[in-house]
């Protein structure tokens, strides 16, 4: 299996992120995507090439182009108003309001952002836009004929919606690519979202949808984030109606219940007959994860791997979420892997 890797990752790093009145060490750093580079290679998984550089049709085919121009051009004005640090919201639109333009950045990131994990910084953009060339790279690969490729992506992209960010999210790099797919020729296409956190963008992007099915196993959003979204009875709407699964499961889940929900999704996922399939692939339902409460051990990563190739559709597997360092890397390949066993 090929990986499509870009160094240009490492353009977003922050040492500290905002959480609970503090600010502690950063979870989503730069380390992560080179752990699992280097697993890669332990693993002698296949080539690991640079990605292709697209242009920006294929992210304004899911993305708002307002909140697009403001992702490429917000670090400039907040350079200019505040300096060369990290640019945060520092306040959020409430409901019913009227959402009018402002000349301040603070304000504009109030309007996209969603979180206080997620800052902007002069490289933001293009390491974002890095991650969605290796996303779309992968599609070509599997567009070209290869059962499977692994777009290593950060940032991560799952929690970005048509018009915000968060969640260590800026461009959905899997929603991009499944669009992607439907626009080179895939009649149906379906992405299933395996990160311990509900893909809360990937949902809204194709909420409405008929010819993009979107499937989630991830933790209770009553007590989890990204909250208010994420629950078993959100299943479409319109002509999408049934064509959106979410599979939420409690803190303290294992393989016992999460490999059911595993067996559900795949059986959805079956009975849709995509042509392509996107896997968003996180590895934050470990039980070592310092950010999540499921307790997934590695060796389930290689099962649902093999599971996930079972269905024998050629897929896409973007890196989402994992922040047990010392296990990203194992857990992700094991699970690509598991794809590429025989059977
Ligand atoms: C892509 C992805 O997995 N995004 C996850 C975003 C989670 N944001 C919430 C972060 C909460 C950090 N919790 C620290 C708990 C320390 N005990
Ligand atoms: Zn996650």
């Amino acid at each position: 299996m090929i990986t499509i890797f870009s160094d240009r990752h490492r353009l977003q790093s922050v040492d500290t992120e905002f959480y609970r009145g503090k600010w502690m060490d950063a979870f989503e750093i730069p380390r992560r995507a080179e752990l699992v580079l280097e697993a890669v290679g332990r693993a002698d998984l296949g080539p690991v090439i640079a990605p292709d550089s697209f242009d920006i049709e294929p992210v304004l085919a899911v993305h708002d182009a307002a909140f697009v121009r403001f992702l490429e051009t917000i670090w400039a004005d907040w350079l200019a108003e505040v300096g060369d640090i990290p640019a945060y919201p520092n306040i959020w639109p409430p409901r019913r309001t009227r959402m009018i333009p402002t000349t301040r950045p603070g304000a504009e990131l109030g309007r996209y952002a969603v979180d206080m994990s997620s800052p902007v910084l002069a490289g933001t953009w293009e390491a974002a836009r890095a991650a969605v060339d290796c996303a779309l790279t992968g599609a070509r690969l599997v567009n070209d004929g290869a059962p499977a490729a692994f777009a290593l992506c950060r940032p991560p992209g799952h929690h970005a919606g048509r018009d915000y960010f968060g969640g260590y999210c800026f461009l959905n790099n899997a929603a991009i690519a499944a669009q992607h797919f439907r626009d080179t020729g895939a009649g149906r296409v379906a992405v299933l979202d395996i990160d311990y956190h509900h893909g809360n963008g990937t949902q809204d992007i194709f909420y409405d949808r008929a010819d993009v099915l979107t499937v989630s196993i991830h933790a209770d959003p009553v007590q989890e984030y990204p909250y208010y979204i994420g629950f078993a009875d959100e299943t479409g709407t319109g002509a999408g109606q049934g064509c959106n699964l979410n599979l939420p499961l409690p803190w303290g889940s294992g393989f016992a219940a999460w490999g059911a929900a595993l067996e559900t999704a795949l059986a959805r996922i079956a009975a849709f007959a995509p042509d392509r399939l996107v896997v968003s692939l996180g590895v934050d339902a470990f039980e070592e994860d310092p950010i999540s409460r499921f307790t997934l051990k590695s060796a389930d990563f290689l099962e649902a791997g093999r599971r996930i190739g079972a269905l024998g559709i050629p897929a896409l597997f973007v890196l989402e979420g994992g922040y047990a360092i010392e296990a990203i890397g194992t857990n992700a390949v094991n699970v690509l892997q598991g794809h590429s066993a025989p059977r």
